[in-house]
């Protein structure tokens, strides 16, 4: 039996990834492709518990490495008990945000070093390695823009524009060396937007 496709998900807060995401899967289920859907920090009772600590705003007082290693520990849970069975009966595994996130936000962002976060991620996941990553690359005001409609900010939203700045340099320095990662403008409507992932991920599948 073949591996399922492993697709991930990323960019900056309000990117638009969720609704490429729910896109992707009205796509799927059309077609009677078989897929799960998964969240990163989350997607497991633990997980879950982890990112209501990761995102609670009265927690501001979390230093840089608890922050880190919470998100490696729900990655740790998801990967393990969800994501590699899934692969494993040929599954295909659409996940909202993986290790690349780290990479960005923590690695760049938060100046933990990429040679920290490389190391994290690859023992996190058992050197799971998404086959592609759909990057929706957007700047920050606009991406803002979109967020303020819906409301409250968490704790990570709340560092503000000039943080969300820094993690987007940091996917798109990320991106230059990574052939699976595919940098899509997403200052465009979902449905443009949709049609350049729908190309990328339908190459891979047929
Ligand atoms: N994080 C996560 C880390 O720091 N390290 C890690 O390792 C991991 C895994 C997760 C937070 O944790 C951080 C990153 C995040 O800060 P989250 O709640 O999952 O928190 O936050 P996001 O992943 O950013 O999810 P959001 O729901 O905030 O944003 P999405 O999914 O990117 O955006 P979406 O699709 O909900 O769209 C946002 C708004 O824009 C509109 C939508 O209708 C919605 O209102 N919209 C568009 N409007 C116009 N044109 C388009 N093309 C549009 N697409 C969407």
């Amino acid at each position: 039996m073949s591996k399922g496709l492993f697709i991930t998900f990323e960019g900056i807060d309000g990117c638009g990834k969720s609704t490429q995401l729910n896109l992707l899967k009205d796509e799927f289920t059309k077609q009677d492709i078989d897929f799960i859907e998964v969240r990163e920090p989350g997607g497991t009772a633990v997980g879950e518990k982890i990112r209501t600590i990761l995102l609670d705003k009265a927690n501001d007082s979390m230093t840089r490495m608890a922050e880190l290693l919470l998100f490696e520990a729900a990655r740790a849970q998801i990967t393990e008990e969800v994501i590699i069975p899934a692969l494993n009966k040929g599954i295909n595994v659409i996940c909202d945000r993986f290790y690349d996130s780290t990479t960005a936000y923590q690695g760049y962002a938060n100046k933990m070093g990429t040679d920290l976060t490389d190391f994290l991620n690859l023992k996190a996941t058992n050197e799971t390695y998404p086959d592609i990553t759909i990057l929706l690359d957007i700047d920050p005001q606009t991406a803002y823009t979109r967020r303020a409609q819906r409301g409250e900010e968490d704790r990570i939203e709340k560092l503000g524009l000039a943080y969300q700045e820094k993690v987007r340099e940091g996917y798109l320095e990320l991106a230059k060396g990574e052939d699976r990662i595919k940098v899509i403008n997403a200052d465009n409507t979902p449905e443009k937007i949709f049609e350049q992932i729908h190309s990328y991920i339908w190459d891979l599948i047929s």
